[in-house]
């Protein structure tokens, strides 16, 4: 059985998670998720309720809102421009479309999307074009529980490690269904190559809650041997992974998906044989990632000016955890 949340009590006082009555959410994981329904989605939303959907964003970390089965491209994009400034469709993608990023097959590994340029998207929102008849779900994983879940030592480690992110990463190491298994796709995605070294702690800008910032764009780690970054990367990788800390959302048509991008990975996993799915991504400008010793990421190869703005964050006022598994602090 599902439960629909009751008001929650805040800084503020009990607090709807939306001021509009017919809108609904509902949990669907402890550490991160919700479902969103009653809610029609539209560049023309009144204020108050985009400021409550984002707030559900920062605080599930992806929400799932249902029934909008009158969103088209432009739609999502107009839409998609209330909770933030869109990026361009991709870093180097762009012969798709400039604005949207229509994907087709799934990733099927887990990733934070776009972390190898400095201003990584704060924000995604996906739709589900076409959906195989079985399989073809999502899953994310709150990086936040994962970091909050470590032993003290192993939360030191990572607080002082930098990660190394490229779009030029091992392609072959992933079981890649669709675009990221095509050699045309591969080139126009590597035809500049970016890296940037992110901390691997990240203290979210909107949040304060520290987030594992790591994913399939990660080559490394700074200062390490290639041995000592690939153990380490699985350790780390290996806590966001968890099953426990994860939620899968089986698409119906109509869903649209709005994820938290610096305090989650996520995962398409293909498991439709070979039956064709496509879905569009558009994201949203994000910040320069900032460390728990209060540095920020720097860029080692690549200008994603072009791409997007950097955004001025805006802190939520009176921010609550969605689970007992958080840890908050601004930058030291
Ligand atoms: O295929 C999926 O479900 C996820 C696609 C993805 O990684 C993305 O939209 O960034
Ligand atoms: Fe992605």
């Amino acid at each position: 059985m599902t439960a629909i949340l009751e008001p929650t009590t805040t800084l503020g006082g009990p607090r709807a998670a939306f001021a509009d009555p017919r809108v609904r959410l509902t949990k669907i994981g402890h550490h991160l998720g919700a479902r969103i329904d009653g809610l029609h989605l539209s560049a023309g939303l009144d204020d108050t309720t985009v400021e409550d959907l984002r707030r559900a964003v920062l605080t599930h970390k992806v929400v799932i809102v249902t029934g909008q089965h009158h969103i088209d491209d432009d739609g999502q994009y107009a839409f998609a421009g209330r909770l933030g400034t869109p990026t361009k469709a991709h870093p180097t993608v762009l012969s798709r479309g400039e604005d949207l990023l229509p994907l087709e097959g799934a990733a099927n590994s887990w990733h934070t999307d776009v972390t190898f340029v400095d201003r990584v998207p704060k924000m995604s929102v996906l739709r589900a074009v076409v959906q195989p008849e079985y399989g073809g779900a999502t899953m994310w994983a709150s990086t936040v529980a994962a970091y909050a879940a470590l032993p003290l030592p192993l939360r030191v480690l990572a607080d002082s490690l930098r990660a190394i992110h490229t779009n030029d990463y091992d392609y072959a190491e992933h079981l890649t269904v669709g675009d990221s298994s095509d050699p045309a796709y591969r080139e126009e995605f590597v035809r500049t190559v970016f890296r940037t070294e992110h901390p691997v702690v990240r203290v979210h800008p909107e949040t304060g809650e520290r987030a594992l910032t790591l994913g399939h764009f990660v080559s490394g780690f700074a200062g390490l041997k290639t041995s000592e970054s690939a153990d380490i990367l699985r350790l780390l990788q290996a806590r966001v992974e968890r099953p426990d800390n994860t939620v899968r959302w089986n698409w119906s048509p109509g869903d649209i998906a709005i994820w938290d991008n610096r305090s989650t990975q996520h995962y398409g996993v293909a498991d439709f044989g070979g039956a064709y799915r496509r879905v569009n991504r558009v994201t949203l400008a994000g910040d320069i990632p900032v460390g728990v010793d209060g540095r920020r990421s720097t860029v080692l190869a690549g200008d994603a000016s072009h791409y997007s703005v950097i955004d001025e964050p805006q802190a939520l006022p009176d921010f609550v955890p969605a689970s007992d598994r958080s840890i908050s602090g601004p930058a030291a």
